[in-house]
């Protein structure tokens, strides 16, 4: 084909573009490459989040509104790679949220599924389905699908906690639903301790039990306290060898179903020993890590580049490492990360992938 052929070709391509969209048609071939990538090629970037630098805009956060009037006063982890989204990666969100002693953030439901984890102070209070638990740093407590859901602080500090949702994901389905409970607070029907006796200790209630109503796919128990996940992460560290690529590594379980805590939303905790240089690996389902305890280093590449980020974290630092993103986490001192990511999702389509890399540096 000569040139002059080629520009009239490439002309009346463009006079076809111009002249279809009125008719809401767009051309598959200019964009088929993008819709359809060889590998996934997230728009997200990896990006840390220092607790030294949060924590000063979240306590002036603390002056000029109060929880009450914000409803819940969050400061969100937004990826800088998709800005004005409120999202962490494509399918989760992620924020800090603050509540200072004597304040109340009012009892609401929501369609979305959210997670805490604290991350400073104790003794402020999630209740959940008509039952408080207390909140200490570590903790990881969970607010099912459409489950009433305030939280309070009797106590004398300050507590701030991660908030995970899959508001974005909601938002993509546009299944999104939300009320307030009418009071600002749910009645409390059972004492502290209860769910976890019936759900926490290898035991079930019975099918007649009060407490044995439907709980839909999220787990029936909704409260780990961090004492005892980190007691079972030591004696696994002593007792199992260390994973090359993932130190000691637990998931939070569903004990009804022995699935993830939730429908959308998988959280691990793990312990990086002392001096631990991880392998690098890869996995579909972006992970989003708040740092609890110890030093150490993330080491991330995007895919097909070879261009480095490093995170050095300490405690209460958070990052986030995009879908397909190779990792590699070190411990300079012992070090335990709490994480969660999108991976239910991936597993009920049957898309999720990973890979375990060379050692190669
Ligand atoms: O606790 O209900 O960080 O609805 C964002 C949206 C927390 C919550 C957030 C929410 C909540």
């Amino acid at each position: 084909m000569n040139e002059a052929t080629t520009n009239d070709r490439r002309a009346a391509r463009e006079r076809l573009y111009a002249d279809m969209r009125p008719a809401n048609l767009t051309p598959l071939w200019e964009s088929l490459h993008a819709l359809v990538p060889k590998s996934p090629a997230s728009p997200c970037v990896p990006a840390l989040w220092r607790y030294d630098e949060a924590r000063p805009f979240l306590a002036r956060a603390g002056e000029v509104i109060s929880a009450e009037e914000a409803v819940r006063r969050v400061l969100i982890l937004e990826n800088p790679g998709i800005p004005g989204q409120s999202a962490i990666t494509q399918s989760l969100y992620a924020g800090l949220q603050l509540i200072l002693p004597g304040e109340i953030a009012p009892s609401h439901r929501h369609v979305q599924t959210a997670l805490r984890f604290v991350v400073e102070g104790s003794g402020a209070f999630t209740a959940v389905n008509g039952e408080r638990t207390t909140m200490h740093p570590g903790d990881f407590i969970i607010t099912p699908s459409w489950t009433f859901h305030d939280h309070g602080n009797e106590a004398d500090v300050p507590v701030v906690w991660l908030d995970g949702l899959d508001i974005p994901t909601v938002r993509l389905l546009d299944a999104g639903f939300a009320e307030d409970f009418p009071a600002k607070q749910q009645p409390i029907e059972r004492s502290e301790g209860t769910n976890l006796a019936r759900f926490g200790e290898n035991l079930a209630p019975m099918p007649g039990d009060a407490g044995a109503r439907p709980h839909g796919a999220a787990s029936p128990l909704f409260a780990w306290p961090y004492a005892r996940s980190r007691a079972a992460l030591e004696r696994l560290r002593r007792e199992s060898p260390i994973d090359p690529w993932q130190g000691t590594k637990m998931r939070y379980l569903n004990p009804a179903t022995g699935g993830w805590p939730m429908p959308t939303i998988g959280a691990y905790l793990q312990l990086l020993p002392a001096g631990f240089e991880g392998r690098p690996w890869r996995q579909t389902d972006g992970i989003v890590y708040s740092v609890v305890e110890g030093r150490g280093r993330a080491t991330i590449e995007r895919p097909g580049q070879s261009e480095r980020t490093v995170f050095e974290f300490g405690p209460r630092d958070h990052f986030v490492v995009p879908s397909w993103h190779t990792c590699r986490l070190s411990g300079d001192e012992e070090s335990v990360l709490f994480s969660f990511s999108d991976r239910p999702i991936h597993e009920a389509l049957a898309m999720h992938r990973e890979e375990k890399l060379d050692d190669a540096r």
